[in-house]
């Protein structure tokens, strides 16, 4: 069979490859050997011809003439971007050359791998890669920069990554989108929603800290103070047993510690809660006796709440709501956090850990990047950089970038383009887009794998992550077969998982054949969790040191500065990836903080002024939006821009470095910051 890539024309199948749950199906249209638009596949079951418009400007990105054709070396100084052209060869030996020198002198825990999910394709993202540095017995990355806390918050309840089949929601008479801007994060699922309110009555509701654009959709928009969620979930739970509105049958069927939960949140009645929340007690118990009443109903756990200090137990008290209610057990109630755990894929074969050889290997924290580079002992000497953007989207910017300007590190950034971060590195690596490559993905949200085969040719002398990763392995003298084995036999291999009841064997060859094949998921009636059931009390949690009943607790208050600061992502991004393609930015324009009017006010700002903000960690100049789409007392911003864009617009100089209450999880919206006018604005 030809290639795809063997035609200069026609319409070929592909996948979104972007860290987004939606995972749309696509089509590549191509002439004359090059892509010339990206469009939505009507095929695929749950996105159905519809994707963003990010993606449907796609050719702007893998065609930019900014595009890294070549290896690089650096020439100037870190940070500064000077480079000069350098062949494959010389790259790959002057890594592994440098590397082999560690191993001697330092060990290979001094060598760091520091990646996410730039591109989802599994093969990519953490296959390959890990093979590589699994033998080499580098220090190990958590990668816990996204939704962390929120997974073993939602494990303690639920036991693993199992929620509502997002296709059912068409059936659902009640959204709560809850720390999530839909509209622009995951767009199918808003889409749903607002299918769902025309044939069916579905009422939307959002609960965010900004009247973001989901919000602006929703029937009923509930503003709340940050990081106050949790008193809000066990409100809400408040109001469901006292007015008895609960499903006995459900507990006592599927949950344990019912009883102990129901004596809990007495303590949290809804002036308690309203107090905590900014909330009206009113509306308090309105939204409960809508969530009691209401069947299907559905709530969308988002990310938002996840990136708090508290964000780990934030979901665990939230994913007790549909229990308390039976909504698990509705078509189309329940929720979704993720549901990653019905496409679990076998990571043994894929990621091949034997090769650690039982070697107990250090574990850093990637939120902890700038630290790590700063203090650790021993001294990590070597980073290697692929399908992440640390130096604009890692929290505590300004430690990362002293860390990445340290003489003695030696950096390798792969990467599509010279981004801030392969500025500070001393080879630059050029990487293919996913449409160059093969790849298998697996959604997150909706329940299908699909695949990636390469439709153009590589761009200039770009590399795929797989390729990379066997060059270094022969650099290296690496001989084991792990490193020879194609695309098509990882892929083989990965779906092949007795341990995942929900994929029976899946080949390359019937992926190719079906473009998008659904895990035979059905909502488990017995949980992974100790119990085997649902954990509305947990022993595992009390022993891991935490209350064993969903309990609220504040956000550390790092300062007395008086705003608390929510720098989150924009529509026309995906976190740094876009922000450097003039398209892109031309429809964001420029940051924005937006602001209570109250608070301008008294600050003497007005929309459309220019502001500084600032902490002990950094300092940002955005332009002020103000109006009522805040509470006063916070500040919130939209989009990750990188330095290249304008000066101080790094949002994440101002983000804590803390670690949250679970899963070593991120915090970047729990810091707190000053706002004054610029003086000479
Ligand atoms: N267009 C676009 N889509 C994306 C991305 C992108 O950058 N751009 N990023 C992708 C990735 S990696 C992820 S993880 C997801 C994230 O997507 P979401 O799950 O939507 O998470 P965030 O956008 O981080 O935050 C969602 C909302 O939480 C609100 N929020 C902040 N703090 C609180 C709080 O304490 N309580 C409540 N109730 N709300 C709060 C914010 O105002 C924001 O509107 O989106 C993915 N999709
Ligand atoms: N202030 C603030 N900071 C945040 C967040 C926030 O909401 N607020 N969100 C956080 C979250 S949820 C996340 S997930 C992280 C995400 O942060 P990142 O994972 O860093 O995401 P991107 O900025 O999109 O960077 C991905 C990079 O991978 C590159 N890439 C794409 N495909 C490939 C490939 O095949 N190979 C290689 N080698 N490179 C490739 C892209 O060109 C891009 O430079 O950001 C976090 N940072
Ligand atoms: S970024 Fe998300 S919504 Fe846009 S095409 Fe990709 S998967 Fe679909
Ligand atoms: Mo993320």
């Amino acid at each position: 069979m030809a290639s795809f890539v063997d035609n200069p024309n026609g319409i070929y199948p592909s996948v979104c490859s972007l860290d987004c749950p939606d995972q749309c199906g696509l089509l590549l249209h191509k002439k004359n050997g090059k892509i010339i638009k990206v469009e939505g596949d009507p095929n695929h079951p749950v996105t159905k011809g519809f994707i963003c418009n990010k993606v449907r400007n796609m050719t702007e990105r893998i065609y930019d003439e900014k595009r890294l054709k070549y290896p690089l070396k650096r020439i100037g100084a870190k940070g500064e971007g000077e480079f000069a052209r350098i062949s494959w060869e010389e790259a790959i030996n002057t890594i592994t050359a440098r590397w082999k020198e560690l191993q001697q002198s330092d060990g290979p825990e001094s060598i760091l791998p520091y990646s996410f999910y730039g591109n989802m394709g599994n093969l990519s993202a953490e296959g390959m890669d890990r093979r590589f540095f699994n033998r080499l017995g580098a220090s190990q990355l958590d990668r816990s920069i996204c939704n962390s806390a929120g997974s073993v918050g939602y494990q303690y309840t639920m036991g693993g990554s199992y929620g509502t089949d997002p296709e059912e929601t068409i059936h659902t008479k009640l959204f709560i989108f809850w720390g999530i801007n839909a509209v622009s994060t995951n767009m199918h699922q808003a889409t749903l929603a607002q299918q769902a309110r025309k044939e069916n009555s579905a009422k939307i509701i959002v609960i965010d800290v900004h009247k973001n654009k989901t919000a602006r959709l929703a029937d009923w928009f509930i503003p709340i103070l940050p990081g106050t969620d949790t008193a809000l979930a066990l409100g809400l739970m408040h109001v469901l047993f006292a007015e008895n509105m609960v499903d006995s049958s459900f507990l006592e069927q599927f949950t344990v510690g019912h009883a102990e939960l129901r004596e809990h949140i007495v303590q949290y009645d809804p002036a308690t809660v309203s107090g905590i929340t900014g909330i009206p007690v009113e509306d308090i118990v309105r939204l409960a006796k809508m969530y009691g009443e209401t069947s299907p109903a559905f709530i969308r756990i988002g990310n938002g709440p996840q990136h708090h200090d508290n964000g780990g137990m934030f979901v665990r008290a939230v994913s007790c709501l549909p229990a308390l209610t039976g909504q698990w057990k509705v078509k189309g109630g329940g929720a979704i956090k993720g549901n990653s755990a019905y496409l679990a894929h076998n990571t043994a074969h894929l990621q091949r850990p034997d090769l650690l050889k039982n070697k107990k290997t250090r574990v850093i924290n990637m939120n902890l990047l700038g630290e790590a580079l700063l203090t650790l002992v021993p001294a990590v000497k070597s980073l290697y950089v692929y399908g992440t953007n640390p130096a604009v989207v890692a929290p505590a910017a300004n430690k990362v970038q002293r860390g990445l300007k340290r003489e003695d590190l030696f950096t390798v950034v792969h990467d599509l383009f010279l981004t801030d971060t392969a500025k500070y590195a001393d080879i630059v690596l050029p990487a293919t887009s996913s449409f160059e490559n093969t790849d298998f993905f697996t959604s997150y949200w909706h329940h299908y794998i699909q695949l990636q085969q390469p439709v153009i040719e590589p761009f200039e002398e770009a590399k795929s992550n797989v390729e990379v990763f066997r060059l270094l392995a022969k650099g290296m003298g690496f001989t084991e077969t792990a490193f020879e084995e194609t695309e098509e036999e990882l892929i083989d291999q990965s779906l092949t998982n007795p341990l995942n009841p929900y994929i029976e064997e899946i080949t390359f060859k019937d992926l190719a054949k079906h473009q998008y094949i659904k895990a035979k998921a059905k909502f488990p009636d017995s949980f992974p969790t100790p119990s085997g059931k649902i954990e509305l009390f947990s022993e595992k949690m009390e022993q891991d040191g935490y209350p064993p009943l969903p309990t609220y607790v504040p956000l550390i208050n790092d300062s007395d500065h008086p705003f608390q600061f929510i720098a989150a992502p924009n529509h026309n991004f995906l976190n740094s990836t876009f922000a450097n393609q003039a398209k892109h930015v031309g429809l964001e324009k420029e940051p924005e903080v937006v602001l209570n009017h109250y608070d301008a006010e008294k600050l003497g700002v007005k929309s459309g002024e220019q502001v500084r903000i600032w902490n002990e960690r950094g300092e940002c100049i955005l332009k002020a939006s103000v109006g009522d789409s805040v509470l006063p007392g916070v500040a919130v911003t939209q989009g990750l821009w990188g330095e290249e864009t304008g000066a101080k617009q790094l949002v994440n100089t101002l983000t804590p470095d803390r670690i949250a209450d679970m899963g070593g999880g991120a915090t970047f919206f729990s810091g707190r910051v000053s706002v004054e006018k610029l003086p000479n604005a």
